[in-house]
């Protein structure tokens, strides 16, 4: 039994979110990870309302248990979205890639719990004066979009800045993890790159035994030089996206230019299809640094049993050493 603030706050089971990944993170997948013990949480990233209100109700359908949206605050569909989840009364809204203050005192009105991802403390402490019920500390070790503080770094200075539940995200993939996160204060953990390789995501098994066949050094950092810093693993795709950054610096190139340039690598409609395709080399893929610890492809409720119960070990073990 592993009892925290956040898994109080939301009646779940286990203290594990379920990251809002892009083109992945769908129905089933939430529904599993909800129905499993945790948080599952459908991505709205780019997707029209529509389509993520049906990927709402498809949710409803298959779990009653408490499950999230998570909102891309980037993209254009995030105002449409943030009115949809309140239409739908779903129970909590995760934030990515921006600040979602404007839509904080409506959803909390409508009773959503409210849960941004934060890269800095500064973040964290404006949203919890907003009115956030939790906070996602995401640290650098992260796929995706990210800031520049380790998980390490951030997530205790988080916990010492805010009263609210902190969730530690970046490079956790196990039960150890999960206990180091629980041991630096955190409430819980969120995790991306592990949901990959469950039974229930819908992306092809060639991409999932890309992720098993990797390590902790192959991902790689596109975009920092052009403000828009992402995560993503290094195949030919990313390798090229980067020479084409590289290039347009030596050539005294803007960002806006730059990005123009690298849009037919990194575009997202290509991610989306390879992750059916099964081509892991033509599209840039978001992953974290806990690659390598990433061994099998299991149901998503092994997944979360076997995580709580090693964090229980790791936590007696260390215990028994006093
Ligand atoms: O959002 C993510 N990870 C993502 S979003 C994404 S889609 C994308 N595609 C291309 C470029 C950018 C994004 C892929 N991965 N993680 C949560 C996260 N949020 N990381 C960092 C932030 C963040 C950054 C700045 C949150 C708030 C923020 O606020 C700035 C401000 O306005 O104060």
């Amino acid at each position: 039994m592993l009892k925290t603030k956040l898994t109080e706050l939301l009646g779940i089971e286990y203290p594990i979110f379920q990251g809002g990944m892009s083109w992945i993170a769908d129905a089933k997948l939430a529904a599993a990870v909800s129905e499993g013990g945790g948080l599952g949480i459908i991505a709205a990233s780019n997707a029209p309302v529509e389509v993520v209100r049906e990927m709402v109700r498809e949710t409803k359908s298959l779990t009653d248990k408490p499950f999230g949206v998570n909102i891309m605050l980037m993209s254009d569909n995030a105002p449409a979205v943030a009115q949809m989840v309140i239409d739908e009364q779903v129970a909590v809204v995760t934030t990515g890639a921006g600040n979602p203050g404007k839509y904080i005192e409506g959803w909390k009105a409508a009773g959503i719990k409210v849960i941004p991802v934060v890269p800095t403390v500064a973040l964290a402490r404006r949203m919890e004066r907003a009115g956030a019920d939790a906070v996602i500390a995401e640290g650098t070790e992260a796929g995706g979009h990210i800031g520049e503080l380790t998980t390490m770094a951030l997530v205790p200075q988080v916990v010492d800045a805010v009263s609210v539940p902190v969730i530690a995200a970046g490079g956790i993939a196990d039960g150890h993890g999960l206990a180091a996160a629980l041991a630096l204060g955190a409430s819980g953990v969120a995790m991306g790159t592990r949901f990959v390789c469950v039974d229930e995501c819908p992306i092809s098994d060639n991409h999932r035994q890309w992720v098993i066949n990797h390590t902790e050094k192959d991902t790689v950092l596109c975009q920092k030089t052009i403000g828009s810093m992402m995560r993503v693993s290094k195949n030919n795709a990313s390798l090229l996206a980067n020479e084409i950054e590289n290039r347009g610096l030596r050539t005294g190139k803007g960002p806006m230019d730059i990005l123009k340039e690298q849009m037919p690598v990194i575009t997202g409609q290509k991610t989306r299809v390879a992750f059916q395709d099964g081509n892991v080399d033509s599209a840039i893929f978001c992953a974290g640094m806990g690659m390598g610890l990433v061994h099998d492809v299991v149901p998503v409720k092994v997944l979360l049993d076997r995580m709580v119960k090693e964090a229980e070990e790791t936590i007696n073990s260390i215990k028994a050493s006093f």
